[in-house]
């Protein structure tokens, strides 16, 4: 306690009542109540991660105290000691032992008593270590969280923490709100934005260390030389960060760039051409990471076009890849219009492949086996390949969400699925412990999310959607950490600390999926969506001659008798594809969590619920909870007036205006559309539509989408 009064200085809590726009992220580095003095950083080592260590340290300080920070090489100096494991100040206070476990990224964050000096130490095995340590040892300033006895040992769960870029060369962002593609291509590699460092510091900031530069729908042109000098001018800019560049390919590059006469991954022609490609990036980019690939899937090419498999055109790329140490991210979001239901096909496309692929191919599985909607049961697939690494692909851009206009804080949902057991090992083969490696040793462990950033001034459309990239950062490092402690420390950073914000906001934040998920798609429905764009509600939606698998209908299976899909043993038996226990519960109503329930089975509209209400009630009810929901967060909204600037607080006021309006069209138009089928009246104690069937239906946006 001594310690702290001695050495933190007490800062006068200034509020920034003034406007902000949110470029600035969760990196504010406002005065905290109480700030330790770093005013002399010691350093004996020098490299650019470590040059960026210092600035980030000063930044911060700057923000502080308004003055530059000092740097000096002996520890007599200053009370903040930073540096590797080769570093002489950090071996003389640190036993190497110390340093076996924490990996390549991991580090040590210590008070130690040198003499009867007190400092803190940041340490790790390798330069990108300390530049983490140095962020997080700056968050528990920024959160009021540093203690005197303090002794932090950190290393991430995954190897690779990846964001997926959907960004066309043209700079249109696939599913992206937040505006055009930060990656100016006609401009590079030599006008270079100074939002390139920025980007690399944010994602350093949250652990992120690689990315993913372009659309999965993947233009050949990325790989042509003049695209590749313009990506090496990009992982100039980050490498100091740590952030590793990867491409997205489209598989029939020798092809379309190669000129050859097809991409046949058994043809020596189609290996030469990739193996040359590879040694051409990796002579451009020494530390280029590797490739994602979206193949035989929704129109795009692949193996299968010449009658070979996913294990073919993954191990062909993965073998020009092995010499430089690149890996392969083949992503198993495959599904044909068949007579197959689509939730099943990924998993009956890879089980038989599973041992076939090289150990530097890792298959990518979105979350759910549809597509990232609001809610669904985890992919069969987790846990389920045996022998093949499996890494788990969320979404954070808001494609099926609301897109840039709905609060829906993520990190329940990311978390819903870490969290899920799989039952693959037995009892707690959680898909976080499948995929990181804790229950089956892999080479290769990573975790990948959609991103929702692009050139808007606040990086990501809605303020609070930068809450959905921090928080997938913050999981990629440690999926333990509750969503409640990433929302409270997030609030701290990019709002204010003050309790009488904090607590209100961060109880938004909590409640906010579900609540869309009650707005929309309630107790296991799913996509619903309009055709094409996916905002807003469509549960009519029919585009004659479209594919099934793309309609509403297909999905809901409303009749006068009910309502839902029939993956149950007797329907698809889509329930089969899990381990039991799982199977079992998802195969019987009555034991399906509610939640879920439409999603595995066809139920009666007067099928009593666990509550004693029919379904078609609690449907009602479902959809009216979430309308009030977002009544309450846009009322405690109006309260937080006087903790922040007006400019941030207007912003979001609107868009929850806009989102509780949405809210209101989802619910009329599902309930009104449903009633049709049901002809039962929705009950008398929840609000009334104020639309008319006739009209919701007429409404047509006019955003252009394939699917
Ligand atoms: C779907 C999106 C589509 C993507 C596809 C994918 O609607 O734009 O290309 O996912 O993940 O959800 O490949």
């Amino acid at each position: 306690m001594k310690y702290i009064i001695n050495t933190f200085i007490l800062a006068i809590l200034s509020s920034s009542l003034f406007a902000e726009d949110g470029s600035k992220l969760w990196l504010r580095y406002t005065p905290p109540e109480a700030i330790y003095d770093f005013s002399t950083v010691t350093m004996d080592e020098t490299s650019p991660t470590l040059e960026k260590a210092l600035k980030e340290l000063n930044i911060a300080w700057q923000s502080f105290e308004g003055k530059d920070i000092q740097t000096s090489k002996t520890t007599d100096a200053g009370s903040l000691v930073i540096g590797t494991s080769k570093s002489k100040n950090i071996t003389s206070v640190i036993s190497s032992k110390d340093f076996d476990d924490l990996g390549n990224d991991g580090y040590i964050i210590r008070n130690i008593n040198k003499g009867g000096k007190q400092s803190i130490t940041i340490a790790s095995n390798t330069d990108i270590g300390v530049l983490y340590g140095v962020f997080h040892f700056l968050r528990l300033i920024q959160t009021n969280q540093l203690s005197a006895s303090i002794n932090i040992v950190e290393k991430p769960k995954y190897d690779i923490r990846i964001l997926n870029h959907w960004d066309n060369l043209d700079r249109t962002v696939e599913r992206g709100y937040a505006g055009y593609s930060l990656w100016k291509w006609d401009e590079l590699p030599n006008t270079l934005s100074p939002r390139y460092e920025a980007y690399a510091r944010a994602n350093a900031s949250i652990g992120i260390n690689a990315t993913v530069l372009n659309n999965v729908n993947a233009s050949p042109q990325i790989l042509s030389k003049e695209y590749l000098h313009k990506v090496k001018a990009l992982a100039d800019i980050f490498r100091p960060y740590g952030l590793k560049v990867y491409l997205a390919v489209n598989f029939s590059s020798p092809k379309e760039l190669g000129g050859l006469p097809n991409s046949d991954p058994l043809n020596k022609e189609v290996i030469k051409w990739w193996n040359d490609k590879a040694k051409e990036i990796y002579s451009i980019i020494p530390d280029f990471g590797g490739f994602l690939v979206k193949a035989n899937s929704e129109g795009l090419p692949g193996p299968q076009d010449y009658g070979r498999t996913h294990a073919d055109g993954a191990n062909m790329l993965a073998d020009a890849l092995k010499p430089y140490n690149g890996i392969v991210m083949w992503r198993a979001f495959v599904y044909n219009p068949s007579n197959e239901d689509r939730a099943k096909q990924a998993y009956l496309e890879f089980m038989p492949l599973d041992g076939q692929f090289r150990d530097n191919v890792i298959i990518q599985i979105k979350n759910g086996p549809i597509d990232f909607q609001p809610r669904e049961p985890f992919s069969p697939l987790f846990g389920a390949m045996q022998k093949t690494p499996e890494m788990v692909e969320f979404q954070i851009t808001q494609e099926y969400l609301g897109f840039s206009n709905h609060l829906a804080y993520l990190a329940p949902l990311f978390k819903e699925t870490l969290d899920s057991d799989t039952y693959a090992n037995g009892k707690g083969s959680t898909i976080a412990k499948i995929t990181d490696g804790t229950l089956r040793p892999h080479k290769l462990t990573a975790i990948a999310a959609v991103a929702n950033i692009g050139e808007d001034t606040n990086w990501c459309g809605h303020h609070f959607a930068q809450s959905n990239w921090y928080a997938f950062g913050r999981l990629a490092w440690d999926h333990q950490l509750t969503s409640k402690q990433i929302a409270d420390e997030w609030i701290k950073m990019t709002f204010s600390k003050d309790n009488g914000f904090v607590n209100p906001v961060k109880d938004i934040m909590l409640a906010s999926r579900e609540a869309v998920v009650d707005y929309m798609m309630p107790m296991g429905l799913h996509h619903i969506f309009a055709f094409g764009h996916h905002y807003g509600p469509e549960p009519w939606g029919d585009v004659p001659g479209g594919r099934p698998d793309w309609m509403p209908w297909y999905y809901h299976n409303a009749d006068s008798v009910g309502l839902g899909f029939d993956r149950s043993i007797t329907g698809s038996n889509a329930v089969s594809q899990y381990f039991s226990p799982l199977k079992e519960i998802y195969n019987d109503a009555s034991r399906c969590p509610e939640n879920l329930l439409l999603w595995f089975h066809y139920i009666p509209w007067s099928y009593k619920m666990k509550n004693g209400r029919i379904m078609w009630d609690e449907l009602c009810y479902k959809y009216n909870s979430g309308v009030q929901q977002t009544r309450s967060f846009q009322q405690t909204w109006r309260q937080m007036q006087p903790y922040i600037d007006e400019q941030r607080f207007n912003d979001v006021k609107s868009k929850l205006e806009i989102q509780s309006q949405d809210a209101v069209w989802w619910k009329d138009a599902c309930l009104l559309y449903f009633q049709t089928f049901s002809k039962r009246p929705i009950p008398s104690d929840i609000e009334p539509p104020v639309h008319k069937l006739e009209d919701l239906k007429k409404i047509k946006l006019d955003m252009k989408h394939h699917n």
